[in-house]
């Protein structure tokens, strides 16, 4: 796999920052698995997206974000909410479908937002936030700010009309954006390269709007760190958008109703021994950080997950009155009657 850098790569992230994207990825790890088991107990409506074996490019670009930057995701989005620093409760609240959660309970795991955070929502419309990101970059370059935008969408998304008009404009105005692909093979069911004329979705087509290929490894938060601060460091000096393409695989089917019987069992065991968050504990140790560091992490991020869910659990669900709320332009249902 090669990373092609741009201009002049800076040094990765320092030590503190390294050990809180350990930190991070172990917390959503240990969140998704949490609500695979609350999706088997019939407690999440519809259904969720995991990101599990994604969980490096979420924290590897949120790293290079300061308050007041934004993120617009997927239905796969829970990575990039927490990385944001999102509360664990409020998630879990809002998978549930309780008061407490980050939307009252009414978006559920594929519409999590939390405009505090700089969450600026997640699309469940393939492709459809990638304009709206350029939109976003735009305000902030017309308001004269440093601010930066990250969008994450899937390679699927790139066979979208949209992705060519956001691409084409932010590249046009160079906007502050920072387009992150995050390839992991499927859309849906449909392996990406039966359907796409290009090996690589995003970095192929990069010189299609006057942007340099980035194609990294996307399972080394190292490498992502690093393809973000110079993505970041260009939008700040208003130098355009970079597309980023970061190549990963879901260790689970598409939601949690796909068993994922279409994928090589060579494939998947391949990728589960990149997973992620064992190659940069391996790293972290063989560097001479104390194990006693990342076990107490592992053990804290488990707790402190249970702790969340077991408050989202106890809350109430949203009253009649709640759940019209917010919903309408004049924040009621009264439109109907
Ligand atoms: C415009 C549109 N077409 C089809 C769908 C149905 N759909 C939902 S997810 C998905 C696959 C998207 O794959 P990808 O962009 O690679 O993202 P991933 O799920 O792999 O993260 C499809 C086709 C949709 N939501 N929106
Ligand atoms: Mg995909």
């Amino acid at each position: 796999m090669t990373s092609t850098p741009i201009g002049t790569t800076p040094g990765r992230a320092d030590q503190a920052t390294r050990v809180q994207m350990y930190e991070q990825m172990v917390h959503i790890r240990s969140f998704e698995k949490r609500v695979l088991a609350l999706f088997h107990q019939g407690l999440v409506p519809a259904t969720s997206h995991l990101s599990t074996g994604m969980e490096a490019i979420a924290v590897g670009v949120a790293a290079n974000l300061r308050p007041g930057d934004s993120t617009l995701c997927t239905y796969r989005g829970h990575a990039h909410v927490l990385a944001r620093g999102s509360s664990m409760e409020a998630m879990f609240a809002e998978l549930i479908g309780r008061a407490t959660g980050l939307l009252g309970g009414k978006g559920g795991s594929m519409h999590l937002a939390s405009a505090e955070h700089g969450a600026l929502g997640s699309y469940a419309i393939v492709g459809a936030h990638i304009p709206i990101a350029a939109g976003v970059a735009w305000s902030a370059q017309y308001r004269n700010t440093d601010q930066v935008v990250a969008c994450f969408f899937g390679d699927g998304a790139t066979n979208i009309g949209a992705f060519h008009e956001g691409l084409n404009l932010a590249a046009v105005w160079k906007l502050p954006v920072v387009f992150v692909c995050e390839n992991n093979r499927y859309m849906e069911y449909t392996p990406i390269g039966s359907v796409t004329a290009v090996a690589h979705p995003a970095a192929d087509r990069a010189r299609a709007y006057g942007l340099e290929p980035v194609l990294i490894d996307g399972n080394d938060a190292d490498v992502v760190f690093t393809a973000a601060a110079e993505a970041c460091s260009r939008a700040r000096a208003g130098d355009g958008p970079t597309l980023i393409e970061a190549e990963t695989y879901r260790h689970f089917g598409h939601s949690n109703s796909d068993p994922a019987k279409y994928r090589p069992e060579a494939e998947v065991e391949e990728w589960l021994e990149r997973d992620p968050i064992t190659i940069y504990r391996s790293r972290l140790l063989a560097e001479g950080l104390d194990e006693s560091v990342l076990t107490q992490i592992d053990v804290s991020a488990d707790d402190a997950v249970e702790q969340a869910a077991s408050a989202a659990l106890a809350a109430p669900v949203p009253t009649v009155d709640e759940i019209e709320k917010n919903v309408w332009a004049d924040g009621s249902g009264s439109w109907r009657s």
